[in-house]
């Protein structure tokens, strides 16, 4: 009789010591998802949900008057092909891979920023004046690497279109 009540007894400490621990782990995973921050993307789910969904993508206008652009880099192009943005306003850049390692690089320039699938890379630019920059892909990606180029085209303040809440631009908008 004695060893049973033991018995229930140990199983019942044993039960307690469980509970905040199962409590624990579920609690455990938004704390890492926090402490990775807003750097880190599915890159299975990239056009499907979240800040990179297809209609995210494009130039945003800031109420500072700088603009974001996102931007998805894949074999073999660049998601928008063409990226539209104000000279002289800070350009706040957000670019994901789908898949392989990719850089978007502006020709004529050393600049280069790294992509890679499942983070966020994030880069500062501004254009002082109006004109096309050709950009390509300069870290080889596969066959198709070659042929991964795009734009942005810099127009003048008072040729930028305004846009509203929700809307993005690309060269299309122009
Ligand atoms: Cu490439």
């Amino acid at each position: 009789m004695k060893w049973r009540k033991l018995r229930t007894f140990l199983l019942t400490i044993l039960i307690l010591l469980l509970i905040p621990a199962t409590r624990f782990y579920q609690i455990d995973e938004p704390i890492l998802r926090m402490l990775r921050g807003s750097s880190h993307v599915d890159p299975l789910a990239l056009h499907l949900a979240g800040e990179f969904v297809e209609n995210n993508l494009g130039t945003e206008q800031n109420a500072d008057g700088s603009v974001t652009v996102r931007m998805i880099a894949q074999q073999y192009l660049f998601v928008p092909h063409c990226i539209l943005v104000p000279a002289g306003s800070p350009v706040h850049l957000r670019i994901t891979s789908a898949d392989a390692v990719h850089s978007l690089a502006f020709m004529g320039t050393d600049y280069k920023v790294e992509v890679s699938p499942g983070a966020i890379s994030r880069a500062e630019l501004q254009f002082s004046n109006a004109g096309d920059y050709k950009t390509a892909c300069r870290e080889f990606c596969g066959a198709g690497h070659y042929a991964m180029r795009s734009e942005v085209k810099v127009v003048p303040q008072d040729q930028f279109p305004v846009l509203h809440a929700g809307e993005r631009g690309n060269c299309a908008a122009q």
